[in-house]
């Protein structure tokens, strides 16, 4: 018998999608133990710690194990093996920017923390969450593991066995690979560093025996805005999931603001959510009204903020609680300056968001890959549309089913942590993915896998032009299925120069919103020169106005903003013009100092005009 490549992929979409179900969402509100600090590594570049002389697998017990912490009780007792405070590493963060012997590192390491046992109750359990960890991880806790990990950019959770747990001195020990191989998401090939390490918060859970894992309660997506308006009348609806399956049980939902309190039965393991509110005031980028939002089931109460609000394209237009909405975005990589290294923190957040603030922004294109929580916390409460992506970056090995699936795990984590922040408004999964057959097929899954986990926002991938008689055009097969057409293009770097601009035609097949998700061109600060000048920051400056000039005379009608590439200089390997690089792509507006390039003022400034027409319309 024959079956057709497409119902294979299909079968293996529907696995993947039942998979990583036992994410426990909105940790922050919940009782917990911090396991961040100051934690032992070793670093393995030969996998002994999991592999013997012959290169067999170490069993569970076996003490040269480095899942194994070394305790001796003889002065003949050995090992080759231990954690020590001489080798102390901080978590969260990235080890490359921590340890300088780790900055081109890419392995394993092992890491180690002790703890006591916290208050946990008998009608209590213990899950032990990684915020993320970058790329394969394996947990063991008192030499026992506990579960594997693979994706460098989403949380996970595995639940400790309470036999395991000791009053005192708990070996957790956490052995992370980020070696890269051409079967993951990302691939072997990408344009940033690929920091390793334990590079956010870590926390045991300590939770009922029963608890609600996730949850969606959002604004009704059919909401007209006027007609609601009118009789001030709003849909509130969503879901709530349990753990495990309850009979006869309540789940309560609070809103004090909106006087709120509604109860809902509950059978089985997750139950529908919908109910009417009055007097709401919408969620958007000049107003970004967030509501304290209850889930007390059993007793307990789960806290989150919450901003209601529609996203939709209608035709050519892009939609914000039924306006037209123009992006004035940015892209970012999960950078922080000046000390460059993966960010992690609210004050990291808060300074990232605080140049997109100074520029005008009211939209992050958080790139390649799912940021930290905080990111899109901040963005929620600043007002700033986020772009949230999972790296299924450039060339994917995209005939492997497996490779789906991987990608619609770290698709269905990044849904499963974000769906509650107004903020997101759309799901890229992907970019700059060449077109093929296979490639087509398994990016066309992933919007259709995006708009099953979410049918409340947008899906788009950032797709490239062609240049196809003397017009840049959108043709890519992919943009029959996204719901606005993204696009990069580096007109006036990568090819011409920027008076380029002054004559290109543009043209897409697909009559949706045009949206440009990454331009740009490099400088190096202090480099000043004519504008002809490669690197200058005055060729930078002439790339944006010739750009922008575009963007405001010969763009398509449809065009509804722009995400220029990039905020801030960041690290990749594969930059190394010993001039200007040195190991940084110079497409930032901001060096990683913290100066700002000549181009930041002209994006500002044409943001400033963007923001005038808008007046107060949001
Ligand atoms: C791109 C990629 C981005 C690169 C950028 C560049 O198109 O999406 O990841 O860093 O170009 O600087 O070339």
């Amino acid at each position: 018998m024959r079956i057709k490549l497409s119902t294979l992929l299909y079968l293996f979409t529907l696995c993947g999608l039942t998979a990583q179900e036992n994410l426990i969402i909105n940790t922050e509100s919940r009782k917990s133990v911090s396991l961040n600090g100051t934690w032992h590594y070793i670093v393995d570049p030969y996998e002994t710690g999991g592999y013997d002389y012959r290169l067999k697998e170490r069993n569970e017990n076996d003490p040269g194990a480095y899942w194994n912490v070394p305790a001796f009780t003889k002065k003949s007792d050995w090992t080759e093996h231990g954690y020590s405070d001489k080798y102390s590493i901080q978590v969260p963060g990235d080890w490359n920017s921590q340890v300088e012997a780790l900055k081109y590192y890419e392995g394993v390491v092992w890491y180690h923390k002790s703890f006591d046992k916290p208050e946990i109750s008998a009608t209590e359990d213990a899950y032990i969450y990684f915020g993320a960890v970058n790329y394969k991880t394996t947990v063991y806790l008192n030499g026992k593991k506990l579960g594997m990990h693979k994706g460098g950019f989403t949380p996970f959770n595995f639940k400790v066995p309470s036999e395991l747990l000791k009053e005192a001195n708990n070996n957790l020990v956490v052995m992370i690979d980020n070696k890269r191989f051409i079967d993951e998401i990302p691939t072997t090939n990408t344009d940033w560093w690929n920091y390793g390490g334990i590079t956010r918060d870590v926390k045991l859970l300590i939770l009922p025996k029963q608890f609600v894992k996730q949850y969606h309660i959002q604004l009704d997506e059919k909401t007209d805005i006027a007609v609601s308006t009118k009789s001030n009348m709003w849909q509130i609806k969503g879901w709530v999931k349990l753990n495990e399956a309850a009979a006869n049980d309540k789940i309560l939902i609070e809103i004090p603001e909106l006087k709120i309190n509604k109860e809902f039965k509950v059978s089985g393991d997750s139950v529908a959510i919908a109910f009417n509110a009055k007097n709401l005031s919408l969620w958007s980028t000049k107003n970004p009204k967030l509501y304290n939002v209850n889930l007390k089931y059993k007793n307990v109460d789960l806290i989150d903020k919450i901003g209601f609000r529609t996203i939709k394209v209608e035709g050519e237009r892009l939609l914000l609680n039924g306006k037209d909405l123009f992006l004035r975005g940015i892209c970012l990589h999960e950078e922080v300056i000046p000390e460059v290294r993966r960010a992690h923190s609210m004050k990291d957040a808060l300074k990232l968001f605080g140049y997109v603030k100074e520029l005008h922004g009211n939209m992050v294109r958080l790139s390649h890959y799912p940021h930290n929580e905080n990111m899109v916390r901040a963005a929620d409460s600043l007002g700033v549309l986020v772009w949230d992506e999972i790296p299924v970056y450039w060339t994917i090995d995209f005939g492997n089913s497996e490779v789906l699936k991987k990608a619609q795990r770290q698709l269905k984590e990044m849904v499963a942590r974000d769906r509650n922040r107004a903020s997101v408004f759309i799901w890229s999964v992907g970019n700059e993915t060449p077109v093929s057959e296979k490639r087509n097929l398994f990016m066309s899954t992933l919007v259709k896998n995006a708009k099953e986990l979410d049918p409340t926002r947008l899906v788009s991938a950032a797709l490239e032009v062609r240049y196809n008689a003397g017009v840049n055009y959108v043709d890519d097969p992919l943009g029959e299925y996204t719901d606005i057409v993204s696009l990069n293009e580096y007109l006036g770097w990568y090819g011409s120069t920027p008076d380029g601009c002054k004559t290109a035609e543009w043209g897409s097949k697909y009559k949706k919103p045009f949206f440009i998700s990454e331009t740009g061109a490099e400088a190096k600060t202090g480099f000043n020169d004519s504008k002809e000048s490669r690197f200058s920051e005055e060729y930078q400056e002439w790339f944006y106005k010739e750009q922008i000039d575009m963007f405001k005379n010969r763009f398509p009608k449809n065009y509804v903003g722009v995400s220029p590439w990039i905020l801030i200089d960041f690290k990749s390997p594969k930059r190394n013009n010993p001039d200007y690089q040195n190991g940084f792509n110079r497409k930032g507006l901001i060096d990683e100092h913290g100066n700002k390039k000549k181009a930041f003022y002209i994006l500002q400034q044409y943001y400033i005009e963007q923001e005038q027409k808008e007046g107060n319309q949001y």
